[in-house]
């Protein structure tokens, strides 16, 4: 079994993802250094990493994760391991509803499944333990490698409301997971965008996040389904590869480029871009581009700031555009 796990040189893991990987790799008891301590590649040596996550009620009817008492957001906090490593979740359930959480993409038991079908939720005011644990590709028969745990995946409540956690869902109980492989590159910021029946981030146009960069910033999309509509996810004047990472592994790469990508129920996909790259800076659109969705408040801004962080020329403009727009569409 050792023998058939991958072994990465060392040399993949950057100087930088060593430096930031405990910046963004959240609270936990060993520490982004440690846990890029061990060799990278071997499943055996992933670190452990505890964190607690707080359920709460939040104002207007929502429920939210945070990662303090009093931090619960919608979407949730971006949670992120290294390929290997096992997160530990202790969930304080602050609420009178009975909810859990429930990851895409990673290993766990029935225990930690977070499905009232294996008894695995917080009832109100309960406090439980979820383990989600990660893997690393490992060689397979024919020269075929089965798939680790990297991606851009995501986590969302499974036990309020339904069996399903369809009220939880819909009262903004998700967020993003990320399993990066040793040497991914790590960006320099992150937007979550989560459509999520006819809303993002379970606000509407003008009020759904503007995201805002400077000028060549690397930038990571977090782009993710929920509720029971389908959508398609666009972004103005930036492309990805149809990928793992959004970015080309060479110049032969087969991946297709794209700037538009079903987003539907229970998917999710990342890739990060430069901001402004190739065409400088503005305030650049994100949208469902489902007609009749977009016209309906499922777009929002991607503020691309000039490089020392200024306005550019006709980005306010654009935005008083944007929500003068959307409120005569609303009321019109
Ligand atoms: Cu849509």
């Amino acid at each position: 079994m050792e023998d058939n796990v991958v072994s990465w040189p060392r040399k993949n893991v950057s100087r930088r993802s060593l430096v930031v990987g405990g910046a963004l790799g959240l609270t936990s008891a060993a520490g982004g250094a440690a846990a890029l301590r061990a060799e990278p590649a071997r499943a055996a040596a992933g670190a452990t990493r505890k964190i607690t996550i707080y359920a709460e009620a939040l104002p207007g009817g929502l429920f939210g994760y945070g990662l303090a008492p009093g931090k619960a957001t919608v979407p949730g906090p971006v949670l992120e391991m290294w390929e290997g490593d096992t997160l530990e979740i202790t969930l304080v359930n602050t609420t009178n509803q009975r909810l859990s959480i429930h990851p895409h993409g990673v290993d766990y038991s029935t225990d930690s499944d977070g499905s009232p079908l294996n008894d695995s939720f917080n009832k109100p005011g309960e406090t439980r333990t979820y383990v989600w644990r990660s893997r690393e590709m490992f060689a397979a028969e024919g020269r075929r490698f089965m798939p680790g745990s990297a991606g851009y995946w995501h986590y969302h409540d499974h036990a309020m409301g339904t069996d399903h956690g369809t009220g939880g869902v819909a009262k903004g109980l998700y967020g993003a997971l990320i399993v990066r492989r040793r040497g991914d590159i790590l960006p320099e910021k992150q937007f979550t965008v989560v459509f999520n029946d006819m809303m993002i981030n379970n606000r509407m146009a003008p009020d759904t996040p503007m995201f805002e960069a400077n000028l060549g910033q690397r930038v990571e999309w977090l782009a993710i389904g929920h509720g029971g509509t389908f959508h398609t996810f666009h972004l103005h004047a930036h492309r990805w590869a149809d990928n793992r990472t959004g970015m080309l592994e060479g110049p032969a790469d087969p991946a297709q480029v794209i700037d538009n990508k079903d987003l539907n129920p229970g998917s999710s996909f990342g890739f990060q871009v430069l901001a402004g790259e190739g065409v400088g800076p503005g305030a650049w659109m994100y949208h469902c581009h489902v007609q009749f969705h977009s016209d309906g408040g499922m777009a929002g801004i991607f503020l691309v700031r000039n490089a020392d962080g200024s306005m550019p020329p006709g980005a306010e403009e654009a935005i008083h555009r944007f929500q003068g727009h959307v409120h005569t569409a609303q009321h019109g």
